[in-house]
């Protein structure tokens, strides 16, 4: 590393933050790579602390989630708010209800979700939350009853224009109706936009469910058609069979590429015929059962239990790989696997799933390599697109809203492939992404003073 100031400013805070593993990790992948931007305003950034006030949040807020069970029994558990960036725009990010929620894992969240807003060039600064929550095997009745007693809580912290929360892992349309409707109860009005993925009949907006999965297929068709490579006739597996998973399966078919796998926490379900979608949205989103149960519809496929370091989906073989379920799903062992498979490119739907040792393993070998922070930026992109039919009170078609997510996601990578024009990045398409939403963040920044 060049910089001494950049070094200076990843020792420093990895020694204070040291025990927050995630958020070290993500925070070195973006430094590290925006180091040429660093060199050409290294005094100017020194002087104004410009990457020291950027690596703190403006707000954490921690707080006790208690509730009860359908026994009877009080349960208690932990919610988080991190309100990591709001230069751009209010803080705006998903929550995630997941037994390893941690304020590491909230705060590599928030810190990417900044870059990744910033991507897609609508007024929204970045923040996450959740809590370590686990809504496996819970009642409805249970659910709404967390649910209730979490937004009790961050009520006091969200708002139209201050913080708007959405879904992510185990946050789903089910738990934004409960606590949109906790929200509403609280506060006595209606605010649409506080909270964005609402359910169509009260100010949700159309596509915003598949535009994750839809978004990140619009991305790979972008970045593989850069390489001159046709989506069409290829193969996928999938990680993961939730939200991100099942609408970037969708999609990829109507592009005309097999998807022969998915996943989720247990196993795999391999289908070389392809996948069949309904299956899967039967299973996961009226059932809430498992992925092995695809084999109860569909006989003639193959499931595979995870056992070892590797996830049994990445030990397939296909031309795409799509990593849609959380973060360090692929190591450097899976990367080297997968290369040897001679995959042709990665799409990160979820957040950070490779390790940074995957990440460079990928590169230095020349496989494509979709940055999350933009191949999965068209979640949030659509959030904002509800948040402006909120504010004018109006509801756009599914056709237009689809129309505007893939516009946006061609612009992500026309912005990538500018950074990559500009400082010699050599389809080092993480670099590019980092790069570019870093010089929008740090203008914001700046233009706004030390504060
Ligand atoms: P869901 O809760 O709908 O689905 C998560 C899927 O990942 C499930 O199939 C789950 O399996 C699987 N999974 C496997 N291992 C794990 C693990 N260790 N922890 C958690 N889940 C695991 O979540 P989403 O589809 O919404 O999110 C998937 C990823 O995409 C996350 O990284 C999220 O941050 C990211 N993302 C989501 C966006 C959105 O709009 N929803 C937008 C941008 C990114 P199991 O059921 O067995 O737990
Ligand atoms: O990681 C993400 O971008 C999301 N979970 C979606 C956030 C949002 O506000 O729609």
């Amino acid at each position: 590393m060049q910089s001494e100031y950049l070094r200076k400013v990843i020792e420093e805070t990895e020694a204070k933050n040291s025990y927050e593993k995630e958020f070290i990790q993500a925070l070195k992948e973006v430094l590290s790579s925006i180091e040429p931007v660093i060199i050409q305003h290294e005094k100017e950034f020194r002087d104004s602390a410009l990457l020291e006030r950027l690596v703190e949040p403006e707000r954490i807020v921690s707080f006790r989630v208690p509730w009860t069970d359908d026994k009877g029994q009080v349960q208690v558990n932990r919610g988080y708010r991190v309100q990591f960036n709001g230069a751009i725009g209010p803080y705006k990010g998903g929550l995630r209800f997941h037994p390893s929620v941690n304020q590491s894992i909230m705060k590599f969240l928030a810190f990417e979700q900044i870059f990744k807003n910033a991507l897609t060039t609508r007024p929204i600064g970045g923040g996450k939350g959740g809590s370590d929550f686990d809504p496996k095997g819970k009642s409805d009745r249970e659910i709404m009853s967390f649910c209730q007693s979490f937004m009790n809580e961050l009520q006091k912290y969200i708002g139209h224009d201050l913080d708007v929360p959405a879904g992510d892992i185990g946050v789903g349309g089910r738990e934004i109706g409960y606590l949109f409707g906790q929200y509403r109860k609280i506060r006595n009005t209606y605010e649409a936009g506080v909270l964005t993925g609402k359910g169509l009949e009260y100010g949700g907006s159309l596509a915003r469910k598949e535009a994750t999965g839809y978004g990140l297929m619009y991305f790979m068709r972008e970045m593989l058609k850069a390489n001159n490579i046709s989506l069409e006739g290829k193969t996928a597996i999938i990680s993961g069979s939730g939200n991100v998973a099942i609408y970037a399966c969708e999609k990829a078919h109507q592009l005309g590429v097999k998807v022969i796998a998915m996943s989720d926490s247990t196993g795999c379900i391999l289908d070389e015929k392809g996948i069949k979608l309904d299956v899967v949205k039967q299973i996961k989103e009226v059932q809430r059962g498992r992925i092995k149960e695809y084999l109860n519809f569909v006989p003639s496929a193959v499931y595979l239990e995870n056992n070892g370091s590797i996830p049994a989906v990445y030990t397939l073989k296909a031309d795409i790989v799509l990593p849609c379920a959380t973060q360090n799903d692929i190591n450097l062992e899976a990367a080297k696997l997968l290369t040897d498979k001679k995959i042709i490119a990665v799409g990160e739907g979820a957040n950070m799933p490779c390790t940074n040792e995957a990440v460079a393993y990928f590169l230095e070998h020349k496989v494509l390599l979709a940055p999350g922070k933009a191949a999965n930026a068209g979640g949030v992109a659509t959030s904002a697109l509800e948040m402006t039919q909120n504010s004018m009170r109006d509801a756009w078609t599914f056709e237009e809203v689809d129309r505007k997510l893939e516009s946006i996601m061609i612009n992500i990578f026309r912005q990538i492939q500018e950074a990559e024009k500009e400082y010699n990045l050599n389809r080092n398409y993480v670099a590019g992404a980092n790069i570019a939403a870093f010089k929008k963040i740090s203008a914001a920044m700046t233009a706004q003073g030390i504060i």
